[in-house]
């Protein structure tokens, strides 16, 4: 049992409750109801938030979702170490014949930095840290074979759910494409927890189950996802945090005196760095993801354009570019950062991906303006991120307008952010 340290107090305490709530012994769910399991991106935010906690559970976190890899490589988006009815859809729809079951995609990965950050912190050494840090490899070399668009080096996710930035508007063109007439009859299970007006559409919902249909279909090879998939689009969010992962990974296998590892790593980082150049959208001077298979770009601004810099990507012009962006963008919400260009008729103040304002994303956009020693604008994002706990508690995600809370309630990766991160005190 983890004992709440006696120095957390008011928000900080009520972050560490969330996390006591939220802990399932092994791993965390993302929040009780809406999302029953262990998801994977969420999971390296966790631990860093455990990490404030118990150091012992924050690297338990990490091993458990290290437990669910694939022997290709592939660590997925969800792991279903126990049955609950409340989320769809669960093990059976995904049809992956995995022990313990999980879907068949991945999430971004997070997973390397959060393996770093821990080990900076001494909080994990010796055989436990090399077998983390294996694992994280084959991870990262999985998605450059089965996630890699050979002609550019960008990463492309063949399901919007494998970027975590489920109902994105520059999903819309692509998944356009993918034909839903035939989708087998399905029941959301999202609905009975949130409001609709704040989750994705019904005609998108029948995309992303018709994109698991064609997943099963091909029996979950990876491979052939990648060369066959309707959908399989670039992702600027997906790449900038690999190439950032792949950097703390390179540096912990240096650390480990692996100084083949730290050669496979610099190969594959190079390719990296030249998909996410090929992400750039010139008509909108900002990154953006590519349609591998219509070849369309994504229309606008959206968070993870800001990522360039936290790959450390963005130079010159480009990095100018961003920052015009960045500061238009500021002038225009009272909360950094909207997930998508308030500017752009698809915003949505209140609809998950495609206008709210999400903790772990400002985190990640903040670390990189610290990176490049641009403190004013790092500190602008944690400023607002500290402003939407503070005055709304710790929610899925926020309006970048008004600082509504919403989605789901008593939310893991928000409450980890705060004690990790947001909170006046780190
Ligand atoms: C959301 O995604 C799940 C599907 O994976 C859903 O809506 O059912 C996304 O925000 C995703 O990024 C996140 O990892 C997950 C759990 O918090 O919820």
């Amino acid at each position: 049992m983890i004992a709440i340290p006696e120095t957390l107090t008011g928000r900080s305490r009520e972050a560490a409750e969330i996390l006591l709530a939220n802990d399932r012994g092994e791993f965390s769910v993302p929040t009780r109801g809406l999302y029953p399991f262990q998801w994977n991106w969420d999971s390296a935010f966790a631990a860093l938030g455990y990490s404030h906690l118990d150091g012992e559970r924050a690297v338990r976190e990490l091993e458990s979702l290290a437990g669910a890899q694939w022997p290709d490589g592939m660590i997925p988006h969800i792991v279903f170490h126990r049955p609950d009815p409340g989320y769809f859809p669960g093990p059976e729809a995904w049809g992956t014949d995995r022990t313990p079951p999980t879907s068949g995609i991945s999430q971004p990965p997070v997973f390397a930095t959060a393996v770093r950050r821990l080990a900076d912190r001494g909080l994990v050494s010796g055989e436990r840290l090399r077998r983390l840090v294996e694992t994280a490899e084959r991870w990262h070399a999985w998605f450059g074979e089965a996630r890699m668009d050979e002609a550019t080096g960008a990463i492309g996710v063949v399901h919007p759910w494998e970027s975590g930035r489920d109902n994105l508007p520059d999903w819309d063109v692509p998944l356009s494409a993918v034909d839903a007439s035939g989708v087998k009859p399905y029941q959301r299970r999202d609905l009975g927890h949130v409001d609709a007006s704040m989750r994705p559409t019904k005609d998108q919902y029948d995309r992303f189950m018709a994109l698991v249909e064609f997943g099963q279909s091909v029996g979950w090879d990876q491979k052939r996802l990648k060369a066959e998939s309707p959908f399989f689009v670039g992702d600027p969010g997906v790449t900038a945090i690999l190439i950032r992962a792949e950097r703390d990974l390179a540096d912990l296998a240096e650390g480990l005196g692996d100084a083949e590892m730290v050669k496979r790593i610099r190969g594959r980082a190079e390719r990296l760095a030249a998909g996410m150049d090929a992400l750039w959208n010139e008509e909108i001077g900002a990154y953006a993801t590519l349609d591998i298979r219509g070849g369309g770009r994504g229309p606008a601004v959206s968070a993870a354009s800001f990522l360039g810099f936290y790959a450390g990507v963005a130079r010159g012009a480009k990095a100018a570019s961003l920052n015009a962006h960045f500061d238009r963008i500021a002038g225009r919400c009272r909360y950094l950062m909207p997930s998508w260009d308030p500017d752009s008729p698809l915003f949505d103040e209140k609809r998950y991906w495609r206008g709210p304002a999400w903790l772990v994303v400002n985190r990640l956009i903040a670390a990189g303006f610290a990176w490049e020693g641009d403190e004013a604008r790092a500190k602008r994002i944690r400023d607002d991120s500290r402003a939407l706990v503070a005055e709304g508690g710790f929610y899925e995600y926020y309006s970048p307008l008004t600082g509504a809370p919403l989605g789901g309630a008593d939310f893991t990766w928000t409450a980890a952010m705060w004690l990790d991160w947001a909170r006046e005190e780190v």
